[in-house]
């Protein structure tokens, strides 16, 4: 069976829009690439001290089931050349799980919906560009609607320099 997966890119360090990119070159042919956002320069969130992101999201269309899809994720990470970095810090590619249809699971690593999704406006900016009508399945509303309790400040799309 076919399953509907949003995923979120982010980079901060090398050939950020490059990184994005080859990412998402990489998704195929696992997986089939649907929608993409716009890409989004964005403050850096948790830890502050380094480096804006870019950060974008997608829809993809794949038969993997969601504990093989994570692996591979990770597996593509490492390809593209992240090295082991601390919690929130600086990262050359990083590749989240948001959604896997409506599925709701939390058994570490893989808890879906992403926990921290909705605090995050590097991931609801993008993610309301191609889906705004999709229901968080844990929140019970609208990406839209989650859009309105993030501070978007400095959130602002990619025009590259
Ligand atoms: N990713 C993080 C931590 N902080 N901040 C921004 N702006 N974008 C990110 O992708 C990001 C972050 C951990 O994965
Ligand atoms: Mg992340
Ligand atoms: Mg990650």
């Amino acid at each position: 069976m076919e399953h509907i997966v949003y995923l979120a890119l982010g980079s901060n360090m090398g050939n950020r829009l490059a990184n994005l990119k080859n990412a998402i070159s990489l998704l195929t042919p696992q997986m089939t690439v649907k929608k993409k956002s716009p890409v989004y320069e964005t403050p850096p969130w948790g830890y502050t001290d380094q480096p804006a992101f870019l950060n974008q999201v997608v829809m993809v269309e794949t038969y993997m089931e969601a504990e093989p899809l994570l692996g591979h994720l990770k597996r593509l990470e490492t390809a593209l050349g992240r090295a082991e970095s601390f919690q929130n810090g600086p990262r050359l590619i990083d590749i989240d799980i948001l959604f896997y249809d409506d599925v709701i699971l939390d058994s570490p690593p893989l808890v879906i919906p992403h926990p921290r999704l909705h605090q995050r406006a590097f991931v609801l900016v993008p993610l309301n560009d191609i889906a705004s009508d999709f229901v968080h399945p844990v929140l019970g509303k609208p990406i839209s609607d989650l859009l309105l309790d993030v501070d978007r400040l400095n959130i602002d799309e990619y025009k590259g320099k």
